[in-house]
C-alpha cells in the first residue's frame, strides 16, 4: 500500500509536525499546555491529518517510529519554548502499541534529558484500551514515567464504555472527557448529568479533569459549574503550528 512505503521517507524527511491546541486553566483562565497533534506535511498533497494514517501506521509497525518522532518534535519544542521564556507543558498522544515496547519508559526519559526538558512538562494522552490490552507491560511503563514526574492522561474518556471500575486502579494523574459528552452538553440531560458525575468522582480520586472539544461559551459555563479544572477546543483555538504559539499567548487573556 503507497502510504506504507511512503512512511519511512517522511520520517527520513522530517514530514511530520506537531501542531498544539491550548489547554485552559478555568480558576486562573491562563494557558496551563498544549495538547501536540501529529500533521504529515506531504509534498504532493498538502497537509495529511492523523485519522488518514494513524490506524495505518499502527497496523504497519511505523507507528512505533512515528511515536518516537513525536517525542522528539515535542521535546525540541519545549527546549525551544524554554530558551524562549516559555514555560509550558506539552501533552503527547501515545499509541496503545507504542505502550506495549519493552523500551518505551526508557526511550521516553531519554529525549527528555537530551533535550534537557523537565519530566514534568511533558504528558502523555492514553486511552483505557491502550492500558487494559497490554496491562502488565504497559501499567509498569506507566507507573515508572509517573515516578519519574511525567503527567498521564487518561484520553477520550467516556467515548464507548466508561470504565469508572477500573479509574482508582489507573497510573494516571488527568482525566480527558471526550469532545463527544460535551458537544451533548445543552442537547441532552442524560449527557449533562454523565458530564457532572464523571468531573465529581475524578476529582475524588485525586485527578484534574480537562474537558475536550469546548466549542461555545454556554459549554464552558456549565463546565465552570460542574468543577471542571481545564478546557480545550475550537472555543478557544483550533490546533496551531508551534510558529504561532508565542503570539496566541501574547493575546489570550
Ligand atoms: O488532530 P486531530 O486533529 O485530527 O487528531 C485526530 C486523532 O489523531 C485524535 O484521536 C488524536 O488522538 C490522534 N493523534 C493525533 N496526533 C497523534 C500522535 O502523535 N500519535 C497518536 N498515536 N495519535 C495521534
Ligand atoms: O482523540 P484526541 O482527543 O486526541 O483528538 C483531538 C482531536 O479533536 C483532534 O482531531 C482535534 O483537532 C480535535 N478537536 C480539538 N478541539 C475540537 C473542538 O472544539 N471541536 C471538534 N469538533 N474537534 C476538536
Ligand atoms: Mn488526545
Ligand atoms: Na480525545
Amino acid at each position: 500500500f503507497y502510504l506504507e512505503q511512503a512512511f519511512g521517507e517522511a520520517l527520513a524527511k522530517h514530514q511530520f509536525v506537531l501542531h498544539y491546541q491550548p489547554q485552559i486553566d478555568l480558576d486562573s483562565m491562563s494557558v496551563t499546555g498544549y495538547e501536540a497533534l501529529v500533521r504529515w506535511k506531504h509534498p504532493d498533497f498538502g497537509l495529511i491529518y492523523p485519522d488518514r494514517f494513524i490506524s495505518i501506521a499502527e497496523r504497519s509497525g511505523f507507528i512505533i517510529g512515528l511515536g518516537e518522532e513525536v517525542i522528539a518534535l515535542a521535546c525540541r519544542q519545549l527546549a525551544a519554548w524554554g530558551d524562549e521564556g516559555l514555560d509550558t507543558r506539552v501533552a503527547v498522544n501515545v499509541s496503545a502499541i507504542q505502550l506495549s515496547q519493552p523500551h518505551f519508559s526508557s526511550m521516553v526519559l531519554r529525549q527528555l534529558a537530551e533535550t534537557g526538558v523537565e519530566t514534568w512538562r511533558l504528558e502523555l494522552e492514553i486511552t483505557e484500551t491502550a492500558i487494559l490490552e497490554k496491562e502488565s507491560m504497559a501499567i509498569a511503563s506507566l507507573e515508572t514515567l509517573r515516578a519519574a514526574g511525567l503527567g498521564v492522561s487518561l484520553d477520550d474518556f467516556g467515548s464507548g464504555y466508561a470504565g469508572f471500575a477500573h479509574l482508582q486502579s489507573l497510573p494516571v494523574n488527568k482525566l480527558k472527557i471526550d469532545r463527544g459528552l460535551i458537544a451533548q452538553l445543552s442537547n441532552s440531560h442524560d449527557d449533562s448529568l454523565i458530564v457532572s458525575f464523571t468531573i465529581t468522582l475524578a476529582k475524588r480520586l485525586s485527578l484534574r479533569v480537562v474537558a475536550e472539544g469546548v466549542e461555545t461559551a454556554e459549554q464552558l459555563v456549565y463546565l465552570r459549574l460542574a468543577g471542571c479544572d481545564l478546557v480545550q477546543g475550537y472555543h478557544f483555538s483550533r490546533p496551531m503550528p508551534a510558529e504561532q504559539v508565542a503570539e496566541f499567548e501574547r493575546g489570550f487573556h
